[in-house]
Order: structure tokens, then C-alpha cells, then sequence
């Protein structure tokens, strides 16, 4: 096996199926930094967040390197492992195996590729294009991402999303572990965690799961932690869902109230931004070198 980059190898020595890691999604780098310093344990670089950071819907339409970039700088302002979310892979295998180097290169510690076709469009949407790829042909994707070495591959099957039912999405998990997964994410946007619990129940453990519980929120990290199947619980959206409506809020407010000092104590204040921005590392670099 090619050796993992340090924080591949961190995320890796996470993925215990008794006491599984949590991820938060960010869409920036600040995002980034607040869920480090909060203490989750990796995180999720988001296409969801980082495409209603944008005001464009989650379906394939911001180009690679404006995700790409995004996983490199929040891994430059914070130390957790990056799980880059690579959607479908940006086209087929060929497409895989020329955009991966370049995430290993951007210094993330996994990229995740989904089975559904490209362009994607997003799990959670009502009435949304949920077609998946052949097996076969999902197998040579994620084989083109082992491929470059340096990083987890986690393979997401949309199989239950698409409604395809247990046994499509249990034979496509074992095939994507089958083709060198390192772990397998199974998704649902079932409003109770049922066909959840039955998937992770059923699962032999070849590989660690994955889970994103955005549509089934009831079910605790504890009550994951004790299936023993799953390594990696992923908070899908909630840096972006928190950001919206402290910032609708606050926006309301100061319309409303006709000045800015009513909303004061309820937002983060300017010293608390210029801590985020790194202020101390810069008054020690002006101190060492400005003359
Ligand atoms: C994302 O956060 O971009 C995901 C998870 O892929 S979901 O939106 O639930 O599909
Ligand atoms: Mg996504």
C-alpha cells in the first residue's frame, strides 16, 4: 500500500467502528477553523455548502477548481484531515484519475466519489435526478483514485437515495469495497433512520461506514457508535444552515431596530475576527522584520 499523507493517516487511525469520528462540513476556511477549534475531528468539504456559499444549486455547476482551491485553504489554516467531496468525480474515470492527484497534491486527506451519474444533482433535493452509474463502471472510478495514491477513498453509494432498495445498495457497497475502498458512505433521505439501521445491520464490515444523518437527526452519535459499523459520522450541513440564519437574523434586525447596536452582543465582535485571522502570528511577524 503507498504511504498516506500525514493527515490521511490521522482520519485513517479515526475511523474506529466503535467510537466513530465526526466530521463537520465548512464552506470556507474560516468554517474550517471554527469546526477544528470546536473539536471535530475532521472536515467535510462540502459541494452542498460550498455550492449555497455560492447562491448556485448543488448539481455539478461550480467548476473543480473553485472546490479544489477552497480544500487547500482550509487545510492551510487548520490541522484537521479534509475529506474532499468530489461529487461525482467530474466525469468518468479519466476525469477521476486527472482531478485526484491534484486534491492529494492540495494536501487532502480523503476525497469521497459519489455513483450517481454526472452532472449530479443534490441527494437531499424533492423530485431530484437520481440516476447511478454501472457497477463495473463505479468500481474503475474508484480504482483510478487509489490509484494516485496518498489518500482515502471513501466510495458513496446512492443506491437507497435513488430508491434502488437494500440489496442494490449492499451489493454496490461490497463492490466498492471489492475494488479497494476504504470505506463505503450509504446515504438516505428517509425522515427516520430505519432503512439506515437496516443497511448498517446487514453490512458484513468489510470497510467502515459512513453516514451524513441530515434527514434522520434523531438518531444520536452514541446510537451509531453502537451498531459497530461505522467509522465516520458526517454533519452534511451545518456550518451553512448555522451561517444563514445568524445572518438573516442579524440583517432583519438591523433594518428593523434602524441602527447597528441592537444586534451587538449577539455577534462575534471585531477582536474575535481578527483572533480568526491569525492577528497574533502577524504582530510577530512585524515585530521580527519591519524596520
Ligand atoms: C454534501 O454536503 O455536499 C453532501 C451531503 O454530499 S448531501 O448534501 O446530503 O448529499
Ligand atoms: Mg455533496
Amino acid at each position: 500500500m503507498t504511504a498516506l499523507n500525514t493527515r490521511a493517516a490521522t482520519l485513517r487511525a479515526k475511523l474506529d467502528v466503535s467510537r466513530p469520528a465526526v466530521a463537520m462540513a465548512a464552506h470556507n476556511p474560516l468554517a474550517a477553523k471554527l469546526a477544528a477549534e470546536a473539536g471535530f475531528d475532521a472536515i467535510w468539504g462540502s459541494g452542498f455548502e460550498l455550492s449555497a456559499s455560492h447562491a448556485v444549486p448543488d448539481a455539478s455547476i461550480l467548476p473543480m477548481d473553485t472546490h479544489l482551491e477552497m480544500m487547500r485553504a482550509m487545510g492551510e489554516v487548520q490541522e484537521a484531515p479534509v475529506i474532499a467531496d468530489i461529487d461525482t468525480g467530474f466525469g468518468n474515470a479519466v476525469n477521476v484519475a486527472y482531478a485526484v492527484p491534484k486534491y492529494a497534491a492540495a494536501g487532502v486527506a480523503a476525497v469521497v466519489i459519489e455513483d450517481k451519474t454526472f452532472p449530479k444533482d443534490s441527494s437531499l433535493r424533492p423530485g431530484g435526478r437520481q440516476e447511478l452509474v454501472p457497477v463495473g463502471e463505479f468500481q474503475g472510478k474508484v480504482e483510478a483514485a487509489k490509484a494516485a495514491g496518498d489518500m482515502l477513498v471513501i466510495a458513496r453509494t446512492e443506491a437507497l437515495i435513488a430508491g434502488l432498495g437494500q440489496a442494490e445498495a449492499l451489493s454496490r457497497g461490497a463492490a466498492y469495497a471489492e475494488a479497494g475502498a476504504d470505506a463505503v458512505l450509504i446515504h438516505s433521505r428517509q425522515k427516520t433512520p430505519d432503512e439506515i439501521l437496516a443497511f448498517c445491520r446487514a453490512w458484513p464490515g468489510q470497510v467502515p461506514l459512513v453516514l451524513v444523518p441530515t434527514s434522520y437527526p434523531q438518531l444520536s452519535f452514541a446510537d451509531v457508535g453502537s451498531l459497530g459499523k461505522v467509522g465516520l459520522i458526517i454533519c452534511g450541513n451545518h456550518a451553512i444552515r448555522a451561517a444563514v440564519r445568524a445572518m438573516q437574523e442579524t440583517f432583519r434586525r438591523i433594518l428593523a431596530e434602524g441602527g447597528i447596536a441592537g444586534v451587538e452582543s449577539s455577534i462575534a465582535s471585531v477582536s474575535d475576527v481578527f483572533a480568526l485571522q491569525g492577528d497574533a502570528l502577524m504582530r510577530e511577524i512585524e515585530k521580527a522584520y519591519l524596520r
